[in-house]
């Protein structure tokens, strides 16, 4: 790293010494999950320089965006409609939270009973190690789950929070609420930036965010193919980086991507053997630097082709439509879009149950791994109607409930190679 970039972190508030440790880490672990892969697109070289200068050039376009009069709004759930702060000549940034690096500073305040992604999330503004955070001028947070909502409060004694209000039913009453809560939302960013969000900009920020979300959909079309090709490992990296890299750069980037991976199917080449067993991902998000699920999968043979989750397809599944309209007719399309996700945090939720069987005819599985963060009530107690529906449908299921730390790997693995020579007898 160049001393430019230490002086930028230190201006950011960052603890050095604590960001050195965590920095220095990086590679070796990047080195041993991803480079270690055989046969990756070429593609894939520009993820790796990200990754490699993860707080590096990024943060310094969000610093200088900010020296310009910008303002940085830093998010963790992909429920904030990102098409607002675009529209308003914010950057938006999708916040990681996937390192058991921060969780331990988290702990000092927060139970130890708590998701690790909360836990994360709370331990790098405390500890002041996460250059992201220190560039945003407001956190949006949101009333999902429980333990979110209440580390937001405590948050906000460190930072500017703003929390939107989701509502726990898609009723008519729930999505008059949500509509709302956008509508608040879009005034409270037009104050911050001083920018007005025209119908215009309106339209044109829908149109970038939908090119990313039509771009990752593609990458996530060709993985239907057998031999599949491009591990699951990288395309879980491409949405990681998609959420806090520039849009337009983004698409640009997975767009290349595709081109790759697309011939790759019409040559019928792949990363895995052809008949190699696929594996849906289904359940909680993986932020940035988690990768502990997919490395341990793919080590063993099978190739993870899907990922039903937050960092997966709950974040680029549906359009916003771009029929243009009054602002009014814009936002109620944005507000309905985004009622579209499919989180636990919703009862009932069916529709969600409906998604994993239906992705895991599209994708061919042969097996779906339900990927449960500890503490994290509402996707544990989803789980039982995932087990049932697929139990009907005759799709093996593996149940996974784990945290950021290694202590568990060799028994995640021993439970994964079990589950992997079960669905190939
Ligand atoms: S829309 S999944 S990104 S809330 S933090 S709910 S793991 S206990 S992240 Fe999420 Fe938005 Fe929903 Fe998606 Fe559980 Fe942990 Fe809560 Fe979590």
């Amino acid at each position: 790293m160049t001393t430019d970039y230490r002086n930028m972190w230190a201006d950011l508030g960052i603890d050095l010494e604590r960001h050195d440790t965590l920095l220095n880490a990086l590679p070796g672990m990047y080195k041993d999950i991803y480079l270690s892969q055989e046969n990756r697109p070429a593609s894939m070289g520009f993820f790796d320089f990200v990754v490699g200068d993860i707080h590096g050039i990024r943060v310094h376009e969000l610093r200088q965006h900010a020296m310009d009069g910008g303002k940085v709004v830093a998010t963790y759930c992909v429920f904030v409609p990102e098409e607002i702060v675009v529209a308003a000549d914010g950057i938006a940034v999708g916040l990681c939270a996937g390192t058991q690096f921060s969780v331990p500073i988290a702990e000092e305040v927060l139970p130890r009973n708590t998701c690790a992604l909360i836990k994360s999330s709370f331990g790098f503004k405390l500890g002041r190690v996460c250059p992201y955070v220190q560039s945003s001028h407001l956190i949006v947070g949101e009333t999902t789950c429980d333990g979110k909502k209440k580390m937001f409060e405590l948050l906000s004694e460190h930072h500017p929070v703003y929390v939107m209000e989701v509502p726990n039913t898609k009723t008519s009453r729930g999505r008059e609420l949500w509509r709302g809560e956008v509508l608040a939302f879009k005034e409270m960013i037009e104050k911050l930036t001083g920018n007005e969000i025209t119908t215009h900009k309106l339209s044109e920020a829908t149109k970038l965010l939908n090119g990313r979300r039509r771009a990752l959909q593609r990458l996530y079309d060709a993985r239907k193919a057998d031999p599949v090709p491009i591990s699951g490992k990288d395309a879980l990296l491409v949405t990681q980086v998609s959420f806090y890299d520039d849009p337009a750069r983004c698409i640009h980037q997975v767009n290349a991507l595709c081109d790759e991976v697309e011939a790759r199917v019409r040559a019928g080449e792949g990363v895995f053997p052809a008949g190699a067993p696929r594996i849906l991902i289904s359940g909680s998000p993986m932020a940035i630097p988690n990768w502990k699920l997919h490395h341990i999968v793919e080590t063993a043979g099978a190739a993870v082709v899907c990922e039903e989750s937050c960092t997966g397809t709950r974040f680029f599944g549906g359009l916003v439509p771009e029929n243009g309209g009054t602002a009014e007719e814009q936002l109620d399309a944005l507000a309905e879009r985004y009622m579209g996700i499919h989180c636990a945090c919703f009862t009932p939720n069916a529709e969600r149950i409906d998604d994993i069987v239906r992705l895991a005819r599209e994708y061919k599985v042969d097996g779906v791994i339900h990927y449960n963060l500890q503490f994290c009530h509402t996707y544990a107690n989803e789980a039982v109607k995932v087990a049932k529906a697929l139990a009907e449908e005759g799709i093996p299921l593996l149940r996974i409930e784990t945290d950021y730390s290694n202590e568990d790997m060799g028994q995640l693995k021993t439970r994964v190679e079990a589950f992997l020579e079960m669905i190939q007898h």
